[in-house]
């Protein structure tokens, strides 16, 4: 399988170890899916921090955010039959899921785009509120004039929806409600307004009729969302078989936009592709990639908290250049270029 891209030499760049955990008891666990962006001369990453709590034998402890925001630990004994705990991400317990990380999100920058480190002068973000109790995670950060929209996957007891805070400053943080509810992720703002309109690609999922799929919507405001309409599904047979999401914002080239996604497979592949859109109408798909653009293969990204994936929601573009930061085995932090040019190439036309 084609994968053209030119990973960076120094991965992984970030790695558990490299950042200390947010609390006492807790161990940073993964490191992953950071948003990018530019602010003060520096890029910056927003990285999700996924943290645990140390497991002793026949136990299992997992961390939920308790009404007042402080971390609290739950125990159960691993021959408990109402415990269901076969996917390293998630937990089943008496009928109910929680995560077996609770993740935060960090900031860090660079002079040179691959040396990042810890920026303490603006405080994490950690969750907030009933609907973010098991953590905020996946990032992305669209710029339009000077504000910044932090789009995050908002995870609790009442499923998984999409949360937004806006900033100028990276000091003063407003906090929208949730602007899609579950089960919802990978929301990506466009970074200019088409005819006067936000839009935004986002994944809601259904369970019976219809999966996994990249929807548009619209808005007047950022934070309202309506005319959705499904952009891009799944596709039997391919790499894309049971589940697409959005990367980061859609990149404005001569030929409309371009959306870098992910596609993972019934074994939990995790690829990255490419799709167009049209320059005024986003919601005509003039092409897409058969083929992924890029496809776990390093060890980094067969191996980790969960092997086989490089996941990507934040990119930084330069001329031709596009850098993808991106989550290689749901632990590492990763980078990588690719040719715009060249991933316009790989696009197949209906
Ligand atoms: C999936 C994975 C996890 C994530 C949850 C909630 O199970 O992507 O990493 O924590 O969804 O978003």
């Amino acid at each position: 399988m084609k994968d053209i891209a030119q990973r960076f030499p120094q991965n992984p760049l970030l790695m558990p170890k490299d950042l200390p955990p947010s609390h006492e008891g807790l161990q940073v666990i993964s490191l992953l899916n950071p948003g990018a962006f530019r602010f003060g001369g520096k890029v910056w990453l927003i990285v999700r921090v996924a943290e645990g709590v140390a497991q002793k034998e026949g136990v299992i402890f997992f961390p939920a955010l308790n009404a007042t925001g402080n971390t609290e630990i739950i125990e159960v004994p691993l021959n408990d039959p109402d415990l269901i705990a076969t996917d390293a991400r998630v937990i089943s317990y008496k009928g109910l899921d929680y995560l077996t990380t609770v993740s935060h999100l960090r900031l860090l920058n660079s002079e040179d785009g691959v040396h990042f480190a810890e920026y303490t002068a603006i405080p994490s973000l950690f969750g907030e509120g009933r609907l973010e109790r098991f953590g905020i995670e996946d990032c992305r950060v669209s710029q339009i004039n000077d504000t910044y929209y932090l789009t995050y996957t908002a995870v609790s007891d009442s499923g998984v929806g999409v949360g937004l805070r806006t900033t100028t400053n990276w000091q003063q943080f407003e906090k929208a409600e949730m602007i899609l509810p579950p089960h919802n992720k990978d929301c990506a703002i466009f970074e200019k307004k088409i005819a006067g309109k936000f839009y935004c690609l986002h994944r809601p999922s259904s369970k019976e009729i219809g999966g996994n799929y990249i929807w548009l919507a619209e808005s007047p405001d950022a934070r309202h969302w309506g005319n959705h309409q499904c952009l891009i599904k799944t596709r039997p047979g391919l790499w894309d078989s049971a589940r697409v999401g959005a990367g980061a914002a859609p990149i404005r080239t001569e030929k409309g936009w371009l959306e870098i996604y992910h596609g993972a497979d019934a074994t939990h592949r995790y690829c990255l592709g490419a799709f167009l859109m049209d320059a005024d109408d986003p919601s005509k798909v003039l092409a897409r990639t058969t083929e992924p653009i890029m496809v776990p293969t390093e060890t980094y990204e067969l191996s980790g908290f969960f092997g086989y994936v490089v996941f990507t929601n934040g990119h930084i573009i330069s001329g031709d250049r596009l850098t993808i930061y991106y989550g290689a085995a749901d632990e590492y932090v990763c980078g990588a270029h690719f040719s715009i040019n060249e991933i316009l190439g790989m696009l197949v036309y209906d």
